[in-house]
């Protein structure tokens, strides 16, 4: 049987990529792979439970509709990452707030804890993405400053995939690894190590349903990508979309509209941290017109434009 290596085995070896690292950042990816297959239990057991399938009656600070597995994920990494204690605030789409932990630890996070909800009741794939910053405030508490700060000071940032198989993957600025989730023995496995995205791709992944309200440029780069027969691709789940085209080479674009210029994705907590993956995996991320990890955050759930994937494949976009 092959070598087999598992997550925390990983990251311990990894450590020495920090030197002089204190441990803190190995204990918090730590405390993600827990929530992580928390979540994927659920996920999988959703049509079984009756308290975990359906709307919660509440909505989140942008009038979207909170899911119970949006609220129960929110819940459950935000419990992990308060007792784990290298983290004294998280930033989550689900909370209108910065969540304080009041505990002195050195790290900030954002999350999207349950990424592609309206597909949680219909068996489609999900995914949680988060970001890890240093916190950058000398206060008691951490402020707004700590988690405005560019993508490009991004310590790690990683997704977790809920589909055909769940798996973990992330980045501490040192190339991309994935690991599958063996659900036999309950730990995830280095099954990806190296992650690199293919430079061109196939496919092209975009809500075509709001062509008529995109730039002529959108328009034209989708009637290219259809006169050159690639393959239209779209899940609704950004982390899923994302995955499929990292692994297979493609572009995901969810640009703005006239109606609303920033598009529907969040910068601090699904742009970034995604785009730091493709950028460690040879791909790129724009908003449109400069780098995402470059654009300075002015907002805690600020929205923006987001073409990410293969690199020739987003350049091509932005030229249209
Ligand atoms: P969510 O974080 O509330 O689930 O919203 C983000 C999701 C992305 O996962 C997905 O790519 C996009 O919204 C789909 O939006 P649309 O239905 O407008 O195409
Ligand atoms: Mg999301």
């Amino acid at each position: 049987m092959a070598d087999i290596k598992t997550l925390s085995e990983f990251i311990v070896e990894r450590q020495a990529d920090f030197p002089g690292a204190s441990g803190d950042l190995s204990q918090l990816l730590t405390a993600f792979r827990l929530a992580a297959k928390i979540v994927s239990r659920e996920a999988n057991k959703a049509g079984l439970m009756a308290d975990i399938l359906g709307a919660q009656g509440t909505e989140n600070v942008q009038g979207e509709q909170q899911q119970k597995l949006d609220v129960y994920a929110n819940d459950l990494f935000i419990r992990m990452m308060r007792t784990q204690g290298a983290v004294c605030a998280v930033a989550s789409e689900e909370n209108d707030d910065i969540v304080h932990f009041d505990n002195g630890g050195k790290y900030v996070v954002t999350m999207d804890p349950l990424d592609g909800s309206s597909n949680i009741d219909v068996n489609v794939s999900i995914g949680t993405i988060f970001s890890i910053y240093k916190r950058i405030s000398t206060g008691a508490k951490a402020t707004l400053e700590d988690f405005l700060q560019p993508g490009s000071e991004q310590v790690a940032a990683g997704y977790i995939v809920y589909g055909s198989s769940t798996m973990l993957v992330y980045t501490t600025g040192h190339g991309v690894n994935g690991f599958t989730l063996d659900p036999s023995i309950g730990t995830f496995c280095l099954s990806h190590p190296g992650m690199t995205t293919p430079p061109e791709g196939k496919i092209y992944s975009i809500n075509e349903g709001n062509f008529y309200d995109f730039s002529d440029g959108v328009r034209n780069y989708i009637d290219d990508c259809k006169k050159q027969k690639m393959s239209a691709r779209y899940i609704g789940s950004l982390v899923a979309d994302f995955h499929r085209n990292l692994l297979k080479g493609g572009v995901y674009l969810y640009p703005g509209t006239a109606k609303s210029p920033n598009g529907k994705l969040r910068l601090l907590y699904e742009a970034n941290p995604l785009a730091m993956i493709a950028e460690q995996a040879g791909g790129s991320a724009t908003n449109g017109s400069m780098r995402i990890m470059d654009m300075k955050p002015t907002e805690l759930h600020q929205r923006c434009p987001l073409f990410i994937g293969s690199k020739a494949m987003v350049e091509k976009a932005m030229k249209a």
